[in-house]
């Protein structure tokens, strides 16, 4: 991190990478709050940053560097998705409209549509009509100044497809300048070969799923639903064992629906972050707290689902937890790709002050996402991942709805959008 004000003086050395200044920006700084900051500069040097601080203090370019006068435009860290399942098939609309009929989410999970209707698109899709689904969500996040993102599976729920949407997840972070983590979801819902074998289900993804997909290449973490439509606290924990065993770190979705517990079991394994946390209690956050876990709050779903549980922010704030924000982007609770929009339901419906919002899009997202190099943070050594906004005050990131306010966006010290 770097407050913007002190120059940070790191070697400059005469390797080959290609050098920048980006003069006269504003560094939105970690819990920013509403004053002036005055201008900074920044010079690149190939993918990390070199150097930070005071405008006009610099070290002056040389033959050969690039530079970019930013005008005083605000820049932030490169926004972090750190939870989707942005890789799916087809869509449910019509769900959505029996929704509004009446229908509960669990009552048209109980009756074989909800995830399992889109389980049964994405095993008929083939990996490209996948691949340009999701490239489309994808755009649009980058659009935004998305840099990184969390790819989960978990719309297969067999291994072959399971496979698919993890090498379609990989894809897209070659066709796209963007970092993305894939999360193994077998463990998402039960598909309908397995209906009241839930066990047995459980033992293929942690005994054969598990190890053939980590063994390609395809698992950078372990997620599980542990939740009544989805896994118990027994079924749950063998997939966290599973998955630790082999080294891999653990998230969890908890709390999503009631109050199972599961939070505080993922603690138990050293999990990076519980996800959703309508129904957490106490003994939860502590649990959270103590286990140095990130809290990746889902607000496009909890509105979507017009949910009324709010998650306990008050506790996560005293305690000290941090809050991650992420869309959630999938077909059936969130469909949503716009993390500027996540920043203003987190702010309207579960009351946060833009600086939390502002955090949880860069650096508390980074945490949750386990990647080494991406930090969410502006600083030297770190990867230039950074998005100029044309904006008067950080606020509005959080303020507009749906108004395109991303100049710039650089990735790697090289500009993409
Ligand atoms: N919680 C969610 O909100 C999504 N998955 C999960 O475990 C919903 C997935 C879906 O309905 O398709
Ligand atoms: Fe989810």
């Amino acid at each position: 991190m770097s407050s913007g004000q002190t120059p940070c003086v790191n070697a400059l050395d005469a390797g080959s990478a290609r050098r920048v200044l980006w003069k006269n920006l504003r560094l939105v700084p970690p819990g920013w709050q509403a004053g002036p900051v005055p201008a900074s500069d920044m010079v690149t040097e190939g993918r990390r940053i070199a150097w930070i601080g005071t405008a006009g203090q610099a070290p002056a370019p040389v033959a050969g560097d690039a530079t970019h006068d930013l005008q005083g435009a605000w820049v932030t860290p490169g926004l972090i998705d750190c939870h989707t399942h942005l890789v799916h098939g087809g869509q449910r609309a019509d769900e959505f409209a029996l929704r509004l009929a009446g229908a509960s989410y669990e009552d048209i999970a109980r009756q074989g549509g909800g995830i399992v209707s889109s389980v049964r698109a994405t095993r008929a899709a083939d990996e490209d009509a996948l691949f340009e689904q999701a490239l489309v969500r994808l755009d649009a996040l980058r659009a935004e100044g998305v840099t990184a993102i969390e790819i989960k599976s978990g719309y297969g729920l067999d291994l072959a497809t399971e496979r698919k949407m993890l090498r379609v997840a990989r894809r897209l972070g070659q066709a796209r300048p963007v970092t993305v983590r894939t999360t193994f979801l077998g463990a998402h819902a039960l598909p309908p070969e397995y209906a009241g074998r839930a066990d047995d289900y459980i033992a293929r993804v942690c005994d054969v799923m598990l190890p053939a997909l980590q063994d390609e290449g395809l698992v950078d973490a372990v997620d599980v639903f542990c939740e009544g439509i989805g896994f118990n606290l027994a079924q749950s924990e063998r997939v966290l064992q599973a998955a630790t065993q082999r080294g891999l770190p653990v998230k969890m979705h908890a709390e999503q629906l009631s109050l199972l517990g599961g939070t505080a079991l993922a603690a138990r394994y050293g999990a990076l972050s519980a996800d959703h946390l309508e129904w957490l209690d106490e003994a939860g956050v502590l649990a959270m707290r103590q286990a140095g876990m990130v809290a990746v709050l889902l607000p496009g779903a909890y509105y979507f689902l017009r949910d009324t549980h709010l998650p306990p922010i008050g506790l996560l704030r005293r305690h000290g937890v941090p809050m991650a924000l992420a869309t959630d982007c999938n077909p059936g609770t969130s469909p949503a790709t716009s993390l500027l929009l996540m920043m203003n339901m987190a702010c309207t419906l579960f009351k946060l002050t833009v600086a939390e919002a502002l955090d949880g899009v860069t650096r508390h997202a980074a945490d949750a996402l386990g990647a080494p190099d991406v930090t969410g943070r502006l600083a030297v050594g770190h990867l230039a991942d950074f998005v100029v906004w044309d904006v008067d005050s950080p606020a509005e990131l959080a303020y507009w709805m749906g108004l395109p306010r991303c100049r710039r966006v650089v990735r790697h010290g090289e500009i993409v959008g």
